[in-house]
């Protein structure tokens, strides 16, 4: 028996996990109560990586397509065949022919953040995707304007915080989202505890909002309206109190003056919400002295997300607690961390749209196009077309709006790629198929999630057992390898010294680094003989702001400090990091972002806009679910049919739904029919089908969620609408009629 300690891989919460193993078996997961940040609690998710171990139907072996069926093959004949077919793509048709899209759990993965831009770079095509334009890009474009990189985003302070307005989020299912905190159920009832205040703004009744000291119904899509409402009720009577914050933002008084526009009063019936509880909901905010406005996917995923985005920290902001204890403040993450490298202060801030989408005309953002684009860059003739597809731990099939037209496309490649455990709705079209590692074989370090958490912490798990397949990284530089013009068998180890040779010799050039002059040969050589993500963690961590710099400070972070403490090490409650952590060229934060303040008009536009009294649909999570990968273990499924179609009592009766009987819903995109559930936790007007199911696809080998099929979501959402300043989708609102299958 053995007693490992590691980080929960499946969400943001980051969850410290005591596993009992016995040779290669797990005998039991529990919550880790030594951890740091999470202290023993765990939700059912954390089973799953039991269940997953143990699941016949994840890959262990690379699949290769031979006569029409995908067979066993070795990793050699794999990557032989890779090359034979990537290759001539490449030189025919160009390094934009072949696009790649990157799913959810790489934001998880260590070595898929270390090794992944390195092998995008050697393929350099434009078509690059990810999962990011289906969730989180508007606010990492409001982020990167105000604040100077894509995740500045400001964490709400839930442990010191006395007053806090969530909105589009449901983090006591989601365990948090762009908010690193583990049990978010224990720190909202803190809050409570110590007379604070929880206010949920939600088209549902979530369990969040079953917490909550007050929640509102909102109309979906109507976020950026109540949030622009909220800041002009601050203005006009004149309970805005920036602080010292007046002093670091451009374009305060600019702001001040467009809020105007959005009193209460003209906001009230399209979002809902009658305006003396918007204008009381206001007073409060400003009253609180410690309080912070957070909203997550139900703001993203919307006509106005970025709008939206960026009104939650204008609010932060007018209220003063942006960088204030209790507030929203910037977490300082031990390592890779944007805004805490090089020279404080300032930077090069975000530019978009260096190049477009070839069909749409759709900008660039952050070096990716808006996955709402991918099939007709299959689809449309010409150069620059994409012939091949290249998946890396996502589920497009699944994930996107239009997932059937997207299907279409696929069908039509001349060759595809996926990095994925499984053969599911996405991968079965591959026609090579790489496992990676199970997160028992691999090491962990959350790389993104620290920047985004609640606390400073840093905690690193290395691999539970030995697998037998090659890790992660390794598959990611031989990929490199063949793009790059070197054929099947690139030499990995070259490949990874120059990665790690990149980043040094970057940072001892960067002016502001604790290494900036120091000789490259020396840092490499302290690093031996570390190899893989474990050497770049090194030197990330030994860079960083609590680092040992190499020698300049001995108390400092490595990594090795951390493999001394399996339980995490404690860095601290949140900060203030301002002006310090800002990389805008300016210097200050840019509360009026031109993109932004001229995409108000649309808002405007949508005060006038008459509404049909048609039904809207909205996404919603579940506790036992991970969008669309985690249903194939048997513990996460069973019960009752999760996938149904919630209807308030109302609309059903106006309908004619029955609880249990089916309903067809129709959009402009597609159709679907679902159980109906119906419940009077959804707002008349809404109905809600969470996303992520659908597995009775011909092809998919996952026996257990075949049986829990459900239905695919994204049938419904339509790709032709997306947020213009991130490109995101709108998969929150989607107009929809629906009626008795
Ligand atoms: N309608 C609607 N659509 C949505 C959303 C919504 O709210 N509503 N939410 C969106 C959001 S927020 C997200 S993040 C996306 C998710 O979109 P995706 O990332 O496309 O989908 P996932 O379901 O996370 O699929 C993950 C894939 O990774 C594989 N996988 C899991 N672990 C590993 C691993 O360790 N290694 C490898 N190589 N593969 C692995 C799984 O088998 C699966 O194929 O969906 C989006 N789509
Ligand atoms: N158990 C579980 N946990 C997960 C995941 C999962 O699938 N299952 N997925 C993970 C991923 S990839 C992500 S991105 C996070 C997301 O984490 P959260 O952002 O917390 O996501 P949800 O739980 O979907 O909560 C979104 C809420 O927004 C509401 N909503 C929909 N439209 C609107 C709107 O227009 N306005 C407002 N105000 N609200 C709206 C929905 O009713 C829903 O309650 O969760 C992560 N954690
Ligand atoms: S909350 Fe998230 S990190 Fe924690 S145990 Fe559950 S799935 Fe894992
Ligand atoms: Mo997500």
């Amino acid at each position: 028996m053995a007693l490992h300690h590691r980080t929960c891989p499946f969400c943001e919460a980051t969850c410290g996990l005591e596993i009992e193993t016995d040779g290669h078996e797990v005998v039991s997961v529990r919550g880790d109560a030594k951890d740091v940040f999470s202290r023993g609690f765990i939700c059912p998710k954390a089973y799953g990586i039991k269940q997953l171990h143990e699941d016949p139907d994840r890959l262990t072996a690379p699949l290769v397509r031979r006569n029409e069926e995908l067979v066993e093959a070795t990793l050699d004949e794999a990557f032989e065949e890779i090359d034979r077919r990537l290759t001539p793509i490449l030189d025919e048709r160009g390094r934009n022919a072949v696009a790649v899209y990157v799913g959810n759990p790489n934001a998880h993965n260590l070595s898929a953040l270390l090794y992944g831009p390195a092998w995008l770079r050697a393929l350099g095509s434009q078509n690059i995707y990810t999962a990011s334009t289906v969730d989180q890009m508007p606010k990492q474009v409001s982020a990167g304007l105000m604040f100077g990189t894509m995740l500045s985003i400001p964490i709400p302070d839930v442990d010191r915080c006395e007053h806090l307005v969530l909105l589009g989020a449901n983090p006591l299912v989601s365990n948090g989202s762009l908010l690193t905190a583990p049990d978010m159920r224990g720190r909202l009832r803190r809050i409570r505890g110590r007379g604070g205040k929880v206010v949920v703004i939600d088209p549902r009744r979530s369990r969040t909002a079953d917490e909550a000291d007050e929640h509102h119904f909102i109309r979906p899509g109507t976020d950026a309206l109540l949030l622009a409402a909220l800041a002009c009720t601050l203005v006009e009577e004149e309970l805005d109190a920036p602080g010292r914050l007046a002093g670091l933002c451009e374009g305060l008084d600019r702001v001040r003056e467009l809020v105007r526009g959005f009193p209460p009063e003209a906001v009230a019936e399209p979002c809902g919400i009658p305006a003396g509880e918007i204008r009381r909901m206001a007073r409060e905010l400003a009253a609180a002295d410690r309080a912070a406005v957070y909203a997550r996917i139900g703001t993203c995923t919307q006509e106005f997300g970025t709008l939206a985005s960026w009104l939650v920290d204008v609010l932060n902001v007018l209220t003063g607690n942006l960088d204030r204890e209790g507030g929203a403040m910037f977490a300082r993450a031990a390592a890779g961390q944007r805004n805490s490298s090089g020279a404080p202060g300032s930077g090069r801030g975000v530019r978009f749209g260096r190049w477009t989408s070839r069909v749409r005309g759709l900008p660039e953002v952050y070096g990716e196009l808006p996955v709402a684009c991918l099939a007709e860059e299959i689809e449309t003739p010409g150069e620059g077309q994409v012939r091949a597809l290249i998946t890396v731990a996502g589920n497009p099939l699944v994930s996107i709006p239009n997932s059937a037209r997207l299907e279409r496309a696929v069908e039509t490649l001349d060759f595809m790629v996926a990095v994925d455990i499984y053969v599911n709705e996405t991968t079965r079209h591959a026609d090579v198929i790489l496992p990676g590692p199970e997160p028992l074989e691999k090491s962990h370090y959350d790389l993104a999630l620290y920047q985004l958490a609640a606390r400073n912490v840093a905690n690193y798990s290395p691999a539970v057992m030995e697998g037998d397949g090659p890790p992660e990284w390794e598959l990611l530089l031989r990929l490199a390898g063949i793009v790059a013009g070197q054929g099947p068998n690139a030499d990995v180890e070259a490949l990874d010294r120059l990665v790690i040779e990149t980043l040094v010799r970057r940072e001892v050039g960067l002016p502001g680094s604790p290494l900036a002059e120091r000789d490259p040969g020396e840092l490499l050589d302290a690093l031996e003989p570390r190899r893989g993500p474990e050497r770049v963690l090194d030197f990330m961590l030994r860079a960083g702001p609590y680092g040992d710099g190499f020698g300049n400070d001995p108390e400092g972070l490595s990594l090795e400090q951390l493999e001394r403490n399996p339980h995490g090490v404690d860095l601290g409650p949140l900060e203030p990091r301002l002006p310090d952590a800002l990389r805008t060229p300016s210097g200050r934060i840019e509360l009026a972002p031109e993109p932004i303040v001229d995409d108000l008009e649309r808002l405007r536009a949508a005060l006038r806009r008459p509404r049909n009294g048609g039904l809207v649909l909205v996404g919603r999570r579940q506790l036992r679910s991970n969008n669309s990968w985690m249903h194939n273990l048997p513990a996460l499924v069973k019960g009752k049919e999760r996938c149904t179609m919630h209807v308030h009592p109302e609309d059903a009766q106006r309908l004619g739904l029955e609880d249990g009987r089916r309903a067809l819903l129709r959009s402009a995109a597609g159709e679907l029919e679902a159980p109906v559930e119906i419940t009077d936790a959804i707002m008349p007007g809404v109905v809600s089908i969470p996303h992520g199911w659908g597995h009775d696809a011909a092809g998919v080998r996952l026996r257990v969620a075949a049986e829990h099929a459900g239905v695919n979501s994204n049938l419904l959402a339509d790709e032709s609408m997306v947020e213009p300043l991130s490109g995101n989708a709108i998969l929150n609102g989607i107009p929809v009629e629906v009626a008795p299958a």
